[in-house]
């Protein structure tokens, strides 16, 4: 067991807090005595153009399950991200583009983004977008990715970013769900010296869209592509023909502001819906308390725009906040696996916010590619995505932060738009392995699998009782399906899917996922998605996917394979039905272990038993539990005697 110790607040970072100790309990109190008095106030961060004058309208009762906040208030978010900011910070620096190869970089600032993201909009509304039209953005990670998104805000269209590694078939499902009008891509992109067919991909998708009249092609590499003439426009063309200035459409606060697909434990992605004034609000105040952010700070969060950190901590939080906020296209061990800190002394970055399964990876080849760095810049370091094990908190704060500075451990979802359970820099003790403690406004609740709320130092499943301004609305097009996911399980109350246990000093620990959703790299996969991929393989019969324990990935992928009647269980097979997955869904999905199982355990009314497959899956088949209620107790044995070696 991993003795916990505590890390006190430190000296400096006490100095120059947003929020002291003792300002975090009482607007703590404050937040949860009377929210509409909180949220009123935190409203005004924004430009409202119509300002309002409701706060909270919500009820988390099915089948009336319904979200709103500001709601009778209008407002634009590219004004709030860019417009206000240009009379005092025109010229300072919005965006650092640091590129693939690191001999590429750009910067951008508010008056530039100012130019880029008007003269977009005005080719989106020449190509007969208009306000709640669906955008897709299928983009590497350039400026361009942000102009998008914020163009789209602009002009009240709703994006939906789709992430650069998804498979055509994924992006296909994606765009087809929500009908998406347009698609913003690139030639290809580049990732670790590697090209990524994005133009190629959104081709072969297309032949499954109707609904997309136009695609907007941004110049990455210059490569070889194919042209749909009367459907293509070059990104730089006709950005260049275009004036900057494009007027703001006003929206209501629960107008749409985006769409982003993301894994659950049943069936296909679901379609997240944020609107455009709660989750705002939500972005920006959490990036400033949570990052502490002062004016000045250089700013970088090494997520990918595909992911819903990307949305709220590169661009709408930052940017909200008139922040400088670098944006990288590369991953951390390109050229070497000195990357991330070399770019921290070149930007001289001040926040670095990056997932665990990085620091897993980076802390396996030794302390001197990042000894050989400066790092002084340094004064805050992030954690998101899943949870932080003790040993990689330990490097991340005594190699990378020189034992300076503090980490933040956000605890967070697609689903919640910012962060629900972190510390404060200068306001939280730190345990190494802990989320800590609830940010303003939210309530978390453990309850036990009756729902019935456990009190004290206690271990169950994590709900929050009370809704926040950056809550998922609605699953697009399917609220039936919202509602069942997140508001069921437990009567009343948003269900995180997460188990969580709170320990004697009120802190948090998520102990991950409870229900059928796989964490691999801090990326969400459901392990319906990768079955009904395998199955879709015409040799396959039958599929169960389950998580294991993974050095760098924290979870991998375990697939179940039974073949149909008469094929030859090879080697090459395994192969291949490993890259089918990676065609199917993409790279992220592909199966790390996959065994070949004659049958799979099941109950006499036939469904699967995940928990055994799952304690096989972690060698842990000593202790099945009871395998009395199997329609057929022998194919265990079989099961355990084939099981592939995880090391
Ligand atoms: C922001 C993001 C959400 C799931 C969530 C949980 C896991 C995220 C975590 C964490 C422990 C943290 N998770 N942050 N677990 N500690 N600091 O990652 O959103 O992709 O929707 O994933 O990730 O299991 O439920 P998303």
């Amino acid at each position: 067991m991993f003795e916990v110790h505590t890390f006190p607040v430190p000296e400096d970072a006490k100095e120059r807090a947003l929020v002291t100790k003792d300002q975090y309990q009482e607007w703590y109190k404050k937040s949860v005595e009377d929210p509409e008095g909180f949220w009123a106030e935190q409203g005004k961060r924004l430009d409202w153009i119509k300002p309002y004058s409701k706060i909270k309208n919500v009820n988390f009762m099915v089948p009336d399950v319904s979200i709103k906040w500001f709601e009778d208030g209008t407002l634009n978010a590219s004004v709030n991200c860019i417009d206000r900011h240009l009379a005092k910070r025109g010229d300072q620096v919005a965006i650092i583009w640091e590129g693939d190869e690191p001999t590429d970089d750009a910067k951008i600032t508010y008056n530039e983004l100012a130019d880029h993201v008007g003269r977009l909009s005005n080719v989106m509304k020449a190509q007969g977008v208009k306000k709640g039209d669906r955008v897709c953005i299928y983009m590497p990670m350039i400026p361009e990715a942000a102009y998008a998104m914020l163009a789209c805000a602009r002009i009240g269209a709703v994006h939906s970013i789709v992430f650069g590694g998804f498979s055509p078939d994924s992006l296909a499902n994606r765009i087809q769900d929500s009908e998406c009008k347009m698609v913003i891509t690139a030639d290809e992109g580049v990732r670790g010296g590697r090209k990524i067919p994005l133009k190629v991909n959104t081709d072969k998708a297309l032949e499954t869209c109707p609904s997309v009249t136009s695609v907007v092609v941004v110049k990455r590499t210059g490569g070889d592509i194919e042209w749909v003439d009367g459907r293509d426009i070059w990104y730089e063309e006709a950005t260049e023909a275009a004036s900057p200035d494009c007027p703001p459409e006003e929206m209501n606060a629960e107008d749409p502001l985006f769409i982003l697909y993301t894994s659950g434990s049943t069936g296909q992605p679901k379609g997240v819906l944020h609107t455009t004034g709660g989750y705002m609000v939500y972005a920006s105040m959490t990036h400033q308390y949570v990052f502490d952010y002062h004016d000045g700070d250089i700013y970088w969060c090494t997520a990918d725009v595909g992911w819903v950190t990307g949305h709220s901590y590169i661009v709408y939080g930052p940017l909200a906040n008139g922040a400088t906020t670098l944006m990288f296209e590369g991953v951390p061990n390109y050229p070497d696996s000195s990357r991330f800190w070399q770019v921290c002394d070149k930007h001289q970055v001040n926040t670095f916010y990056t997932a665990p399964t990085a620091i897993r990876a980076l802390m396996r080849e030794g302390n001197g590619p990042v000894t050989s760095t400066s790092r002084k810049s340094l004064r805050l370091l992030g954690s998101v995505g899943e949870p932080i094990n003790p040993e990689a908190w330990m490097w991340y704060h005594e190699v990378v932060g020189d034992k300076r500075c503090p980490i933040v451990d956000t605890w967070w979802q697609t689903e919640t738009g910012g962060i629900l359970i972190t510390p404060l820099p200068g306001a939280t003790d730190l345990k190494p392995g802990s989320a800590a403690l609830p940010f303003f406004g939210v309530q978390p609740q453990i309850v036990d699998n009756e729902g019935e709320p456990l009190e004290g130092a206690t271990e169950g499943n994590l709900c929050i009782t009370e809704s926040w301004p950056g809550q998922m609305r609605t699953v697009y097009g399917d609220h039936e399906r919202f509602m069942q996911t997140y508001f069921s399980t437990y009567k009343g109350k948003y269900f995180t899917g997460d188990g969580c246990r709170r320990d004697e000093d009120g802190y948090y620990w998520i102990t991950g996922r409870v229900d059928d959703v796989i964490n691999v790299s801090g990326h969400r996969m459901g392990t319906a998605e990768v079955e009904s991929a395998l199955v879709a393989h015409d040799k396959v019969a039958e599929a169960a996917v389950v998580g294991a324990p993974h050095d760098i990935k924290g979870q991998g992928i375990y697939a179940y394979v039974t073949l149909n009647a008469g094929v030859e269980p090879t080697d090459e097979l395994k192969k291949e039905l490993v890259q089918w997955v990676r065609k199917e869904i993409g790279p992220i999905a592909s199966p790390d272990w996959l065994q070949w199982s004659p049958g799979l355990p099941k109950t006499r009314s036939g469904k699967i038993m995940r928990r055994i497959l799952r304690k096989i899956a972690e060698d842990e088949f000593g202790n099945l539990g009871d395998t009395s209620t199997l329609a057929d107790p022998g194919v265990v044995d079989d099961l355990i005697d084939n099981r592939q070696n995880r090391t």
